[in-house]
């Protein structure tokens, strides 16, 4: 059986949210169409308490953008965004959330940023997205959603090392893009990682 999985289709990642991905409201309509082709719908959410490190406003005199080394790993500082129960956490107002099946959240660790749907950035925590795919009895996955560059890519790329056949659907995706080719870049690892691009 195939699934869909669509990442981040969340309001903080469409403009005027706190971390507007470039085009991202237009991927809705395609997701609401394509739902209608699957008999497994999962959306995860990015779900961060209010001081998750992540954000440059949890370190003094940090900037939006800056690299920086969070618990040994790289991060990027980002916008206070996704705030657990508010407004810009919720599902993208227009999307049909009548028809996805199942909802991950990820990112509630403070410490550690968390980009697939499977794996927190350190892979030290497991959601409970693969053992429910794998309860469906999915053995396809089809992905799409925000941002090309970081949780759709990540959580393609966990999808394949966890043995999933899998599709980006890159019409429904689309990305930040912080550095030129970045989008671009995403998408050779995918390849890469034996990840289908349609
Ligand atoms: C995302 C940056 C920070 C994403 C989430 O959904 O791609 N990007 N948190
Ligand atoms: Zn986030």
């Amino acid at each position: 059986m195939k699934a869909l999985i669509l990442v981040d289709l969340q309001n903080d990642f469409v403009a005027p949210g706190a971390l507007p991905v470039p085009g991202g409201g237009e991927v809705v309509e395609y997701a609401n169409e394509m739902m209608k082709d699957f008999p497994c719908v999962v959306a995860t959410q990015d779900w961060h308490p209010f001081n998750h490190l992540s954000f440059a406003s949890q370190h003094p005199g940090m900037k939006v953008g800056e690299s920086f080394e969070l618990e040994g790993m790289a991060q990027i500082a980002w916008p206070d965004h996704c705030i657990q129960e508010t407004e810009g956490s919720a599902f993208l107002q227009d999307l049909h959330v009548d028809r996805i099946d199942h909802v991950v959240r990820k990112g509630m660790h403070r410490n550690i940023d968390s980009y697939s749907g499977f794996f927190d950035n350190g892979h030290r925590f497991e959601t409970d997205l693969a053992r429910y795919l794998q309860e469906r009895g999915v053995d396809h996955l089809y992905i799409m959603g925000l941002a090309t560059d970081y949780c759709v890519r990540f959580t393609a790329l966990d999808a394949r090392s966890l043995g999933w056949k899998t599709t980006l659907l890159s019409k429904g995706c689309r990305g930040v893009e912080l550095k030129p080719g970045d989008i671009d870049n995403a998408l050779l690892a995918m390849r890469s990682a034996g990840v289908e691009i349609l």
